[in-house]
This record gives C-alpha cells, sequence and structure tokens, in this order.
C-alpha cells in the first residue's frame, strides 16, 4: 500500500513538474495563454517550431485522435424529412448507411466558417451575394475555397474529418439533440424567403447569419450545422461509405461532384443533421462556404 501512494506521489509530482515546464516559455516570453477554448489546442502542441510550420491560428479547436461512429440508419434521415419537408423519399439518404468506425488521426478544425473580412484579406476578391465582414464567405466554388485554405497554410477537411468534428462526441441527430430548435443553427425558418420555410421556427435570420451566431457544438466549433454548406476535400460517391477505409478515408481517387455537408440558410431543419451527405457541380451559389482544418500533432 505504502509503495502505491508513494508511485501516485511521484506520478503527481512528475506531473506538476511537466506542467510548469510547460507554461515556461510562456512565463518567461510575458504572453498570456490563450483564451480557454485555444488553451486546448496549443497546449496540445507546445513545439513553437511546428506551430508555425503548420500555421495553426487561435481560432482552430484541435480534434483528438480516435475512433467515432460515421454514417445513420437512413430511415433517420427518411423521418427527420417528414418532420421538416413537403417532400421526402427513403432513397435520397441510401448513402449515409451503413453507420461504421472510423479512425481519423488529430486535427485541427476552424471554430468558424471563413468570413468575408479574412476572405478578402488573402484574396483581395468577396464573391458572396449577402455581405458583411463577420458574414460567412459564399457563391466560393470548390477550388476557390482549396486555394484559400493552402494559402493560409491550411487545407480543407475530409468528409469523414468534417463528419466526425460535427458529431462533437455526441450520438445524436443534431450537434445538441435529436430535436431541431430555432436557436442552435440558421436554416430556413420563417423569415426564410424558400419555399421550405418552416413557419413554426424563428432563428432570426433570413440568410446567412454572422459565423458564431449559435451556441458551439461539443468541440467548440459553430455553424457546423447550418448557416452556409461547407466544401470538403472529397469527391462525393453516393456508395463510399459501404467501402471506406477503416483509418483517415479521404475519399474517392476521382470523381464529378464535390462532398457538402452540413446544410444552409435556405434548407429545411433536417438538412442539418449530423450524419447529412450532400454534393454538388461546382458551381457559384450563395449557400455555400468552407472552413479549413490542418494536420495535428502526430499520434504516438
Ligand atoms: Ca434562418
Ligand atoms: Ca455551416
Amino acid at each position: 500500500m505504502r509503495k502505491h501512494l508513494s508511485t501516485l506521489s511521484s506520478r503527481y509530482f512528475l506531473s506538476f513538474v511537466a506542467s510548469f515546464l510547460l507554461l515556461v516559455p510562456s512565463i518567461l516570453s510575458g504572453t498570456e495563454l490563450p483564451p480557454a477554448g485555444e488553451q486546448y489546442a496549443a497546449l496540445a502542441d507546445p513545439n513553437p517550431a511546428h506551430v508555425k510550420k503548420t500555421k495553426l491560428t487561435e481560432d482552430m479547436i484541435l480534434i483528438p485522435a480516435g475512433d467515432f461512429t460515421a454514417g445513420t440508419d437512413p430511415d433517420i434521415g427518411y423521418q427527420e424529412c417528414l418532420k421538416h419537408a413537403k417532400s421526402c423519399e427513403p432513397e435520397w439518404y441510401r448513402h449515409e448507411a451503413p453507420v461504421h468506425e472510423v479512425w481519423i488521426d488529430a486535427f485541427y478544425m476552424d471554430k468558424y466558417e471563413v468570413t468575408q473580412e479574412k476572405y478578402e484579406g488573402v484574396t483581395g476578391e468577396n464573391p458572396a451575394k449577402y455581405k458583411g465582414e463577420n458574414l460567412p464567405v459564399e457563391r466560393v466554388i470548390w477550388e476557390e475555397a482549396n486555394e484559400y485554405c493552402e494559402k493560409v497554410g491550411k487545407r480543407l477537411p475530409t468528409e469523414a474529418e468534417w463528419e466526425k468534428a460535427a458529431r462533437g462526441k455526441v450520438d445524436t441527430i443534431y450537434p445538441w439533440g435529436n430535436e431541431v430548435e430555432s436557436n442552435r443553427g440558421n436554416f430556413c425558418d420563417v423569415n426564410c424567403n424558400a419555399h421550405v420555410k418552416a413557419h413554426q421556427f424563428d432563428d432570426g435570420h433570413k440568410a446567412t447569419a454572422p459565423v458564431g451566431s449559435y451556441p458551439p457544438n461539443g468541440y467548440g466549433l459553430h455553424d457546423m450545422a447550418g448557416n452556409v454548406w461547407e466544401w470538403v476535400s472529397d469527391w462525393f460517391d453516393r456508395n463510399y461509405y459501404q467501402n471506406a477505409p477503416r483509418r483517415n478515408p479521404e475519399g474517392p481517387v476521382k470523381g464529378h461532384k464535390k462532398a457538402l455537408r452540413g446544410g444552409s440558410f435556405g434548407n429545411n431543419a433536417s438538412v442539418m443533421r449530423i450524419a447529412g451527405r450532400s454534393w454538388a457541380h461546382n458551381t457559384r451559389v450563395s449557400r455555400r462556404g468552407f472552413r479549413c482544418a490542418l494536420d495535428g500533432p502526430s499520434s504516438p
């Protein structure tokens, strides 16, 4: 028993020393630690050279390595559609099956959709239909989204990374639970102009909302449900989940359409489901934006 306690004490002491040593560079340089939301990401990789090399920014969240449950029973999508739309077909959701476990290495995800201020600051362009510095950039085609992420030293997330990040450690239909709530995301509510407008919900926004207007999900990410659709790096293949690699899937080698995730201000609420998968031809549409990702610290 005494030996056991002694071992525990040693472990606590070593843990304290390790924590102190991690803080020393910040103390010596006089810099403040980042706010609570970003502290996890910053401390996870204390090597300044690595952080600089990978262009890690304060508004990114570390999504830890590990398994997550991807995909869903197609009947869930169909039943949610019936609750929130006038026209639904069961086969629209077959590509969300089967439910399968996927391992994703640690990666960083932008906390917000890329804003017009950031996009214009990097590219000198602002293609958005609904103008506002803190509104998400939209009407970007996939190549432009991909090029922006590369220019800032990041990359688009894979579809699997996006789904894991959206899930936020929960096993629910939406990031906050199993029922649609007006104050959790921006979809086609009573303010919306589209024919799928939902009179029983008021989310406060007719078109795009400033990023971060709604509460974050379990990982601290905002607007993974709604606001603008988000381009991911994968080509879309409706059969992909049937044969996807177990570890770090990156999508089909080639295809005709890129995948989009998360729904938008112009879609009915059920389209914001975590497991919802969509795709599009590469055209300029005001409902489509993106966010960037970054490789995380290497797995041990
Ligand atoms: Ca809305
Ligand atoms: Ca979104």
